[in-house]
C-alpha cells in the first residue's frame, strides 16, 4: 500500500489557516480537495490527546468520501497554566473561531496565575497528522516546537495564535515572521516531514 505514491488528497480539516499551510508542504502535482469544498461539516473531537484527535477527524472525512484523507489536529500547549489550552486550542476561540478572544482569555489566565512577563513563559506548538486510507489503514506522525508566550500579542502573519508564539531562539512572533520561514520550523513542517514518504 505505501509504495504507491498518493495522488489525490481530502484534507480532514475546515480550518482556512491550516489548509493554506498544508497545501504549501504537499507536492504541487497532488490532486487536493477540502471539506469546504464538499459542503462537510467537521465532526467531534471527543479525543483526549491531539493524535486521537487527528485520527477521529482522518477516519471521519475518508469514511466520507471514501478518499485517502490527511488530517491535523494541532495546539499550544503552556507549561504554567498545565499545559492548556492543549487540545482545546480551537475551542477557546468559540463557536465563531474568534482568535482575539482565545488570545485575551490566554492572558487572563495568565494573569489568574500572577505570571510575571519578565519571565520566560514557556510553551510549545504541537500538530498530530493522520493519513488515513479507505481501506482503514491509517499512519501517524506528531511534530512539536518550543516557544515562549510574548508580553503582547504582536504580528498580523499567520493564523490562530501565531501572534502570541516567539519559537526558541527567534525574537519574533509567529505572526511576525514570514511564512517561507515559519514554515521550515514550525510543529507541522517536523511532522510532516515523518510522512513526506507517501506524496
Ligand atoms: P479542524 O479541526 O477543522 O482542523 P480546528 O481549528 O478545530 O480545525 P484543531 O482542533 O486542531 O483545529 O485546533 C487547533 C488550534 O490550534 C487552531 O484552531 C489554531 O488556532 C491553533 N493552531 C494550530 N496550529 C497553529 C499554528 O501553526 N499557528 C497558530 N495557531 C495554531
Amino acid at each position: 500500500m505505501y509504495k504507491k505514491k498518493i495522488n489525490k488528497i481530502v484534507l480532514g480539516t475546515n480550518n482556512e489557516g491550516k489548509v493554506r499551510e498544508i497545501r504549501k508542504l504537499l507536492p504541487k502535482r497532488l490532486n487536493i480537495d477540502t471539506p469546504k469544498r464538499r459542503n462537510i461539516s467537521s465532526p467531534k473531537e471527543t479525543g483526549s490527546t491531539f493524535l486521537e484527535n487527528s485520527l477521529i477527524k482522518a477516519k471521519y472525512f475518508s469514511n466520507k468520501t471514501g478518499e485517502i484523507s490527511l488530517a491535523d489536529d494541532s495546539g499550544l500547549e503552556i507549561n504554567v497554566l498545565n499545559k492548556k489550552p492543549g487540545i482545546y486550542s480551537a475551542r477557546w476561540a468559540g463557536k465563531n473561531s474568534n482568535f482575539n478572544i482565545a488570545i485575551k482569555k490566554v492572558y487572563r489566565e495568565l494573569k489568574k496565575k500572577k505570571i510575571n512577563f519578565n519571565k520566560q513563559i514557556k510553551c510549545r506548538f504541537v500538530c498530530a497528522l493522520t493519513i488515513y486510507w479507505p481501506n482503514k489503514k491509517f499512519y501517524q506522525s506528531q511534530g512539536k516546537i518550543e516557544g515562549t508566550i510574548s508580553s503582547k500579542p504582536m504580528g498580523k502573519k499567520g493564523f490562530g495564535y501565531d501572534p502570541i508564539f516567539i519559537p526558541k531562539g527567534y525574537k519574533v512572533t509567529f505572526g511576525q515572521m514570514l511564512f517561507s520561514k515559519k514554515s521550515k520550523i514550525d510543529h507541522r513542517f517536523k511532522a510532516f516531514k515523518k510522512i513526506k514518504k507517501f506524496f
